[in-house]
């Protein structure tokens, strides 16, 4: 094998470690309703987003608090890019959250801290969120709340070099291997 080849072949060798990172399971806690209109116990709400470009079941995703916790059942899944919203409608969620220094995090169902949020406090019994934004971003802004969908701003989302490098990658290498496709020989 060329120099060349081997190039390609290492090449698609990485596209394919990098390509399998975005792979695992990203969903984040998008935006989170400490407070709600009134103050009303049980209004709150927390919203998941998924970071990827394919369909997540998130049964046995455990959402918590320092000192309470929800599983989610099995019929729970969120699109690709798509919301998922914890609310009191859903029969299986009853995580009260604390106005005052909240602090959530979402493991996998093997255990796995998947996300977490900053310290959240929200004082004002009004609509406005602590979010990330642009969607799944580290920015967290207080803001006029967008439930069950995007938080707006620009950027953001899932990286798209692997995505779209590592196919072409993989095809050069194919060539490359079956002696094809050898473009420069040094
Ligand atoms: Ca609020
Ligand atoms: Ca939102």
């Amino acid at each position: 094998m060329n120099p060349v080849n081997i190039f390609i072949f290492f090449s698609a060798i990485l596209g394919i470690f990098l390509m399998s990172g975005t792979v695992s399971a990203n969903i984040v806690i998008n935006e989170v309703e400490l407070n709600p209109v009134n103050g009303t116990p049980g209004d709150e709400w927390i919203e998941l987003y998924n970071t990827d470009v394919f369909f997540v079941n998130l049964s046995g995703y455990v959402i918590s608090d320092p000192t309470k916790n929800n599983t989610l059942p099995d019929d729970a899944g969120i699109e690709p890019n798509g919301f998922f919203l914890l609310t009191k409608d859903l029969s299986y969620f009853s995580l009260l959250l604390n106005n005052v220094n909240e602090f959530l995090t979402l493991e996998t169902p093997d255990g796995q801290i998947d996300d977490s949020t900053l310290l959240l406090s929200d004082s004002a019994k009004n609509s406005s969120t602590w979010q990330r934004r642009p969607d799944g971003s580290d920015d967290w802004q207080f803001r006029d709340e967008t439930k069950g969908e995007s938080n707006g701003g620009s950027g953001g989302g899932i990286p798209e070099f692997p995505m779209f490098i590592v196919p072409v990658l993989v095809m050069f290498a194919g060539l490359s291997l079956a002696g094809k496709f050898a473009p420069l020989r040094l």
